[in-house]
């Protein structure tokens, strides 16, 4: 079997970009998400265009029974070719100030970018202990790494991927598994339209008067650092566009 990328939110933006870019280098690929439609729909294009072997699997990673169900059931001659896991599921979900918040959306951004990315990557890594090597990259943002006005708990959630990621770092050293944490900033993808509730205006307007990464930019840095010599593991890396300098920094357009 071919070298097999696991990528979690292939449905749309980032990991739907990572999906294209492994695929075009001839990886096998386990697309994941919620919407069953975009995974099929996925699934076809890239076996017409680069006659790859895709499988997909249906889950919210928030719900620990569905996420081991469904990577139970993928075939284990899969399982045991992951050389990859790309944890990207994520979302940030309103930018409102602490005190009015919405408790639910805090929980589910929670839920989703924390206990999901934990409860994907206990499945996956027994098989990348058994083959004594393997790759975790974790998708976290410039968000983990400063706090920004209204960022409150997705900012939390991304301090605790980056945490997460170092500390798996250490632990899976013994194992000779990578970790990287890639720390995007503002990147044109679906991510506003989440955040924003559906609200186009607002989610337009994240992206005005300055030229954002694409899924494709960031797609490409991740296969960068997941298709090094097997010595060398980039750790962190954070990525924006040469507009952005940090969470808020940003030299637009007049
Ligand atoms: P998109 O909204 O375009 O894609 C998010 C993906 O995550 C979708 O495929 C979605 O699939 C999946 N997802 C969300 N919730 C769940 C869930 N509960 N279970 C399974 N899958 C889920 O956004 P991006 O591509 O921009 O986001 C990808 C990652 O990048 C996220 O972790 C985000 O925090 C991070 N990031 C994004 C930045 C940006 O500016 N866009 C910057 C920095 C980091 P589905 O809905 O089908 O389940
Ligand atoms: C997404 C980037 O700056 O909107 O993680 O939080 S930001």
């Amino acid at each position: 079997m071919n070298k097999t990328a696991f990528i979690t939110g292939a449905t749309s933006g980032i990991g739907k970009a990572c999906a294209e870019k492994f695929a075009a280098a001839g990886y096998s690929i386990i697309a994941t998400g919620r919407r069953a439609d975009r995974l099929l729909s996925l699934a076809n294009e890239l076996q017409a265009k680069y006659q790859t072997e895709i499988i997909t699997a249906c889950f919210d990673v928030q719900n620990k029974v569905a996420v081991d169900t469904a990577i139970g059931n993928i075939p284990t001659e899969w399982k045991e070719n992951i050389e990859v896991l790309i944890n990207n599921a994520g979302l940030a979900l309103g930018r409102d100030s602490f005190e009015n918040a919405d408790m639910q959306d805090w929980e589910t951004m929670m839920n989703t970018n924390v206990n999901g990315m934990l409860y994907v990557s206990r499945a996956i890594l027994p098989y990348l202990i058994e083959q004594k090597k393997g790759h975790i990259i974790n998708i976290g943002s410039v968000a983990g790494k400063e706090v920004y006005e209204n960022g409150n708990v997705y900012c939390a959630s991304k301090f605790a991927v980056d945490a997460i990621t170092k500390s798996m770092r250490i632990d899976l050293l013994k194992h000779n598994i990578k970790v990287t944490g890639i720390h995007p900033g503002a990147v044109e993808t679906e991510f506003s339209l989440v955040r924003f509730k559906g609200d186009e205006s607002k989610a337009t307007s994240a992206y005005v008067g300055y030229k954002p990464l694409s899924s494709m930019d960031v797609a490409e840095t991740i296969f960068y650092t997941a298709t090094l010599p097997a010595h060398i593991c980039i750790n962190d890396l954070v990525i924006t566009c040469t507009q952005q300098a940090s969470a808020y920094y940003f030299n637009k357009n007049q």
